[in-house]
């Protein structure tokens, strides 16, 4: 009887024991569980918890032709909101040697959530077949961010020139918070990092020869062709990488 007594203390704090370890366990992988949301935050940028503003977020842009321009090409986009905003453009089938504005587009409205910015079909050139700077505008916007040689102002200056080869490799990086403070400036003053909404925007490429309102590659050489700097010739949504 004594002997059970004990066995029964012992029990009840063997039980008690692995009540405090099972919690202890639970807590173990909880706080694993955790730390591994936390490692997939830092691999996956956007990733993981989401909503937090202090992670980085990464935008994928596959960049079509327009105006059957053969112009093709990749984009990335990278916006910490603590850190840096960078764009990375890879584009080819270019007018060699050539001036090549390209543009981040979208539409701001006030106190709403921003419209979708898209690349527009080829029934939005006019008559004239060719899709200008202005017939794409109902649909991808105008200019937000100009992705020249500085980012910031968001006034246009030097855009990237293609290689002889008809390429661009661009990169462009610069603070966020210039960024957000820039775009804060030129729109309404209520912009956030948030506002950019960049998953609403597209990434215009422009710049082209044209005869006869066609875009024409640029080895031929008629005397009447001229270079349209503002002409589209490819076009992407941002997409984000989760
Ligand atoms: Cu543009």
């Amino acid at each position: 009887m004594k002997n059970n007594t004990k066995l029964n203390s012992i029990m009840h704090k063997a039980v008690s024991s692995a009540k405090v370890l099972a919690a202890t366990v639970m807590g173990t992988i909880f706080l694993a569980s955790c730390d591994q949301l936390g490692d997939l935050d830092g691999v996956i940028p956007g990733g993981g918890s989401g909503g937090n503003n202090s992670k980085m977020k990464m935008y994928k842009v596959q960049l079509n032709p327009l105006n059957n321009s053969g112009v093709t090409g990749t984009a990335t986009v990278m916006m910490s909101p603590d850190g840096h905003f960078e764009v990375i453009t890879d584009v080819e089938g270019l007018a060699p040697d050539m001036v090549h504005p390209q543009h981040i587009h979208g539409f701001v409205m006030e106190n709403m959530s921003d419209k979708d910015a898209m690349c527009p079909p080829p029934s939005a050139a006019g008559d004239d077949g060719l899709l200008t700077l202005e017939d794409g505008l109902p649909f991808y916007g105008p200019v937000l961010i100009p992705l020249d040689d500085r980012l910031v102002p968001l006034t246009s200056d030097n855009f990237p020139v293609a290689t002889s080869a008809g390429t661009i490799s661009y990169g462009g990086k610069v603070m966020t918070n210039s960024l957000v403070s820039a775009f804060d400036a030129m729109h309404n003053g209520t912009q956030t990092v948030k506002d950019l909404e960049l998953d609403k925007r597209v990434i215009v490429i422009h710049g082209a020869y044209v005869i006869n309102n066609r875009v024409v590659p640029a080895s031929r050489n008629p005397s009447p062709r001229r270079y349209m700097a503002t002409l589209p010739v490819a076009c992407g949504e941002l997409v984000e990488m989760k």
